[in-house]
């Protein structure tokens, strides 16, 4: 399954340490153990002391004539293409979580308070530790498109997928509710609790309840399930999803809340995604051993036939089809990924840039909300010329501001202070998953826009680093002139407070804050007013764009 890496690639995407771990905190191995001792135990306490309760489903082995029967053609196509879909996107969102492998309940991402961990390293102390070293490798078999590093593609997956996942999920409730396939899943009465209960003790002693035709009925666990899995596991991914964009929570601080906070949105996401996957697991063994072939003859072909292999030969064509595309897909991630990049611009790109991108940020942490920690990413600068500068402090630092301007300039640290100063406590997004919330001041971008006087014809405004990218070349950014004129996009100078560290981006780095993290230079050495970002690079917008794949800006 390795590509053709080049010995630089191979370094990167397939390391020598590609030890796979799992660590989860006492208090969560305390959680589980009491959820499973308090279900499955209770069960086997029942069942030893007062006897296997009564099976509800034996009520309802007949058929009243309202209710709904059988399997409407639109409820196999929903279930398959729910299917496909979902794989693809479990796995493309596995191979994202593993660029940011740790998971936390607060806004600090602070290494040692996280509740699980994938990755068997802590933090080395004293050493310059980026969340990109951080990142772990994930076999291709389970990740979209997995290695390491690769946060760019996964993204590309995720995002491509997700509105057919949603759309589907609408028809399929719509159509639910307009016939009434909809009385087979949602509970009408309060019974099913009780039921459910007797139910789940006959499985968890293992004497499996009495099989309603599911043509007809479910029992009531089953019904549940399904009922979880629909009105409440979607929902919550596609809201949890949506509470971890920097342009939606940096405009609707109370949005992110609902969930607790960023952090512990991003937590509940990966909590969906394993229900789902325990659902998955547990469903196909269920369909599988309650009657596979009768089973698949209802959720493929709609027919009640006991008989017929053909609902099971199509259902494993289907499975089969979906592992096809599993090894397409690969193939594309690794080698048509400018295509694939392409294609998420010129599809959610657009949607992006008429929606969330338009909203302006604002800043509404107060000086508590700060966290103890914030990671570090990027590659320190190398070049001469700045660590002179580092050595006497940035006493001879110019920062050059020119491209198609009536009013080129160069300006030190001190004459951009004269200019004027913001100060605003915001929450930094990485597209990596951690986030941190910081003090930033600095000049707003607004102002030197004002002095330099951009010509009409400027759409793009690019800021090039001291620093280099992740394989080499100076690391740049651009953003749009409409992105840098909004209240909370600065070039900083100060963090919580403090002149701006080496490592955090000194002498300068650059804020806009309904942006991911990779956006935002740091160590600026100059800033170039241009028609379009074509010009610089690889032409796609930034470093990360050219080589990583990074979600591109749509084209108008
Ligand atoms: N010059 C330069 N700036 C950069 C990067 C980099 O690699 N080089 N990484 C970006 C990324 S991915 C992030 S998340 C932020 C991290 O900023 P911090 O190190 O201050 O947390 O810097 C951004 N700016
Ligand atoms: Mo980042």
């Amino acid at each position: 399954m390795i590509p053709n890496f080049t010995q630089a690639e191979k370094a990167v995407h397939y390391p020598e340490d590609r030890r796979a771990y799992l660590g989860l905190k006492p208090y969560m191995k305390i959680i589980l153990l009491i959820l499973l001792v308090g279900t499955v135990g209770a069960a086997w306490i029942q069942y030893l002391v007062f006897g296997l309760p009564i099976d509800p489903s034996k009520s309802f082995l007949w058929v009243k004539s309202d209710e709904p029967s059988g399997f409407p053609i639109w409820i196999s196509l929903a279930h398959w293409i729910n299917f496909f879909f979902l794989m693809l996107i479990i796995r493309s969102g596995l191979s994202i979580l593993f660029d940011h492998p740790r998971l936390y309940w607060n806004n600090n991402s602070k290494p040692e308070e996280q509740w699980i961990r994938f990755t068997p390293l802590k933090i080395p102390k004293n050493k310059f530790w980026t969340a990109k070293e951080d990142a772990r490798y994930l076999s291709p078999i389970i990740g979209l498109p997995g290695y390491k590093h690769t946060v760019g593609i996964a993204r590309v997956w995720h995002f491509l997928t997700v509105p057919f996942f949603v759309l589907n999920g609408c028809f399929f409730v719509f159509l639910l509710f307009y016939t009434n396939q909809w009385q087979r899943l949602v509970p009408q009465s309060w019974q099913i609790i009780p039921d459910a209960w007797n139910v789940f003790v006959h499985y968890a002693t293992f004497n499996f309840p009495v099989e309603p035709d599911g043509f007809y009925h479910y029992n009531a666990v089953q019904q549940l399930a399904y009922f979880g899995v629909i009105f409440i596991l979607a929902p919550l991914a596609m809201l949890t999803g949506l509470a971890m964009s920097p342009a939606i929570d940096n405009r609707f601080h109370w949005y992110p809340r609902l969930f607790g906070n960023r952090q512990s949105a991003r937590s509940i996401h990966f909590l969906v995604m394993f229900a789902f996957v325990a659902f998955i697991i547990i469903h196909v063994s269920l369909v599988a051993a309650t009657g596979l072939v009768r089973n698949m003859n209802h959720i493929v072909m709609g027919s009640n036939d006991t008989e017929s292999k053909t609902g099971l030969f199509l259902g494993i064509a289907i499975i089969l089809f979906t592992i096809a595309f599993a090894f397409l897909a690969h193939w594309l991630s690794w080698n048509k990924q400018r295509s694939l990049q392409k294609l998420q611009a010129s599809t959610n790109g657009k949607i992006w840039k008429y929606t969330i991108n338009r909203f302006k940020a604002q800043a509404d942490y107060k000086k508590k909300d700060i966290t103890s920690y914030f990671w570090l990413n990027g590659k320190l600068p190398d070049s001469p010329k700045w660590k002179e500068m580092v050595d006497n402090n940035f006493a001879d630092y110019k920062l050059k501001i020119g491209g198609l301007v009536e009013n080129p300039v160069e300006l030190s640290v001190e004459e951009l202070k004269e200019m004027g100063k913001e100060q605003n406590i915001t929450m930094h997004h990485c597209i990596q998953g951690w986030s941190g919330i910081a003090e930033w001041g600095g000049l707003p971008l607004s102002k030197i826009i004002e002095l330099v006087k951009p010509d009409a014809s400027v759409t793009t405004v690019a800021f090039c680093s001291f620093g280099e990218g992740l394989y080499g070349g100076i690391y740049y950014d651009t953003h749009t002139i409409d992105n840098c004129m909004k209240p909370d996009s600065i070039l900083a100078w100060e963090m919580n407070y403090e002149p701006l560290s080496l490592e955090h981006g000194a002498p300068l780095r650059l804020r806009v804050e309904n942006q991911l993290g990779y956006k935002m230079v740091k160590w600026i050495e100059r800033i170039e007013f241009v028609t379009s970002a074509k010009d610089l690079g690889k032409g796609f917008g930034g470093k990360n764009e050219d080589d990583e794949y990074f979600d591109l800006m749509a084209d108008s």
